[in-house]
């Protein structure tokens, strides 16, 4: 087996094929064809990324020419076919440009988050051996030029940093790259097309492959679910690089269909709300605690929302009280989505009843999605037992990027992903999130591997131990509080120094703890393992 990316069977692929699911097609020649079809319909807005911050309208004509002319002068550059290009960009339009120049090319985008900080970045650029890093000047008041000088000196495969933005500093203006198009030879559709971040729940972040088969057959089938087709107007709220506002069905989905993707720049609801308005936006995806603001916002907004049809809400579980509050305080309908950047991807239909659209989190995309409930020993459970998600299916990879051994615990023998996730079927085949059995963190949407903070925490030195795990919050659902066990004889630091010391360590914003609190012991399971579950149980006690 390909241990870089493990692929599908041959008789899984031939099957798929033969099914129609995947077609043959590639993300280059996707936006050729509807450049050719429709150069003049807009394919992007950009609000206030042009100059002064003014909005700025790509057709799909235009943006295919830019795609052309970036692939060209990355080519120059020297990015060829299978390498890897870490993408941190925020919601602007070139996020798109660089990105489908990476397509032609056949050189693989990995999806950083403009959260992500020196920790992240320079592993994901050290283990992809990424020869090249794109990023903004500055975003949220945060240099990315002073991150990217940091990440050079720690990962000497990146050869090339492009800034966009006005002032490169040292590095390349990335509006400096454009070049007279090249002929390029096209990937083929089962090669891989980019590298996704998992959530993971593991010491590193994990690195999913994706091809263009499988993803594009992911946006085809969510756009049929969705209703997304050229008259709809996405707008992109959520940090674009992300599985569900790339693809669930995303701006990628909306490209597919010939529709218009809007980049909001915040997501705050004065900001949405305006756009939501002025570019008549139909359909739009959020995580559960920015739907909860949304919801309060909008009975008392001034701004016309009648465009919107459609709110897509996932990424963490969103309750059945503010899910119902959706209808009478949007006017849209709701549609539940349970995904993962590994594949299966869930959605309650726009047809079901409202019980339904508020109770569960969905079916899933594709008939040839097979769904196992399973117990601890992986046998199956009776329908409406809560146990164990497996799947396996025409967009569920068959394996992370380059980590066999890790592989081997996350996947079955015959190739079920073990999502981590506890749910229970309903007899419309709908599921029901009930827990999780991984050892991660939601935060309103963000994923946190519990191991990877605290091997930061453990760093410190009057730390003995550390365990994180998550407490209950109104608003974010989750959010992370770590159980620390000091040293003998060390001094007492402050919770905030605590923090401040996992901050300073180069991590996302949103990994640093919430709260953290001294203790003297951990509660211990039968076998003298530290017990989670009662550090849980502690956590929510009064
Ligand atoms: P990732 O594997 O990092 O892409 O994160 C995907 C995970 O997010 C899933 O396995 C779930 O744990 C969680 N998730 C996504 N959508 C929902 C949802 N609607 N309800 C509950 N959990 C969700
Ligand atoms: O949380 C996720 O990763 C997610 C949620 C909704 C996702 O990847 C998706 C839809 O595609």
């Amino acid at each position: 087996m390909n241990t870089e990316a493990p692929a599908w069977p041959a008789e899984f692929a031939e099957r798929y094929r033969a099914a129609g699911w995947w077609r043959g097609e590639t993300f280059g020649a996707m936006l050729r064809e509807r450049a050719e079809a429709h150069p003049d319909r807009i394919a992007v807005v950009d609000p206030s990324g042009g100059p002064g911050g003014t909005r700025r309208a790509w057709t799909y004509g235009e943006l295919d020419l830019r795609a052309d002319r970036m692939a060209a002068g990355f080519t120059a550059r020297g990015i060829a076919r299978g390498d890897r290009v870490v993408v941190q960009l925020p919601n602007v339009a070139e996020f798109f440009e660089v990105v489908f120049a990476l397509f032609r090319i056949g050189a693989l985008p990995v999806f950083a988050l403009p959260a992500h900080r020196e920790t992240e970045i320079s592993y994901f650029c050290s283990f992809t051996e990424a020869v090249a890093y794109v990023i903004p000047a500055l975003h949220g008041g945060y240099d990315h030029r002073a991150l990217a000088a940091t990440v050079c000196a720690k990962a000497p495969s990146v050869r090339q940093v492009f800034v966009a933005g006005e002032d490169a500093g040292c590095f390349d203006n990335l509006a400096d790259v454009p070049a007279e198009p090249v002929e390029l030879p096209e990937p083929s559709p089962d090669d891989l097309a980019f590298l996704q971040l998992s959530g993971g729940s593991t010491g590193v972040p994990k690195l999913i492959p994706r091809t263009h088969d499988d993803y594009i057959y992911s946006l085809r089938g969510s756009n049929e679910i969705c209703a997304v087709d050229e008259n709809s107007v996405y707008l992109c709220v959520l940090p674009a690089a992300h599985n569900f506002p790339l693809s669930s069905p995303g701006t990628l989905g909306t490209l597919y269909a010939g529709g218009r993707v809007v980049l909001c720049p915040q997501p705050a609801p004065d900001v949405a709300f305006r756009l939501i308005e002025s570019e008549r936006v139909t359909i739009t995806g959020l995580v559960p605690p920015l739907a909860l603001v949304w919801t309060d916002a909008a009975p008392a907004t001034a701004y016309d929302l009648s465009s919107l049809d459609v709110l897509l809400v996932g990424g963490a579980k969103f309750s059945e009280e503010a899910a119902r509050r959706v209808r009478p305080a949007l006017g849209c309908t709701l549609q539940q989505v349970f995904g993962m950047a590994e594949g299966l991807v869930n959605y309650t239909r726009l047809d079901d009843s409202a019980e339904t659209i508020v109770t569960t989190q969905g079916r899933p995309i594709s008939p040839d999605d097979e769904i196992r409930v399973v117990d601890d020993a992986d046998t199956d459970l009776p329908l409406g037992a809560t146990g164990h998600l497996l799947t396996r299916g025409p967009y569920t990879i068959r394996g992370y990027w380059k980590a066999p051994e890790h592989n081997a615990r996350a996947f079955t023998d015959d190739g079920f992903y073990r999502t981590g996730d506890l749910v229970r079927l309903t007899p419309t085949g709908h599921l029901v999130v009930e827990g999780r059995a991984k050892d991660q963190i939601n935060r309103g949407g963000e994923k946190i591997a519990a191991e990877e903070v605290e091997n930061h925490i453990l760093a410190h030195p009057c730390v003995h131990d550390a365990n994180v795990v998550a407490e209950p919050d109104p608003y974010l659902g989750e959010r992370t509080c770590a159980y620390v066990i000091l040293r003998d004889g060390a001094e007492r630091p402050r919770a905030t120094e605590v923090k401040n010391f996992v901050r300073r360590r180069g991590l996302a914003a949103y990994k640093v703890p919430d709260r953290v609190v001294f203790v003297d012991s951990f509660p211990k399971t039968g076998v003298g393992k530290v017990s989670k579950k009662d550090l849980r149980a502690h956590v929510q006690a009064p």
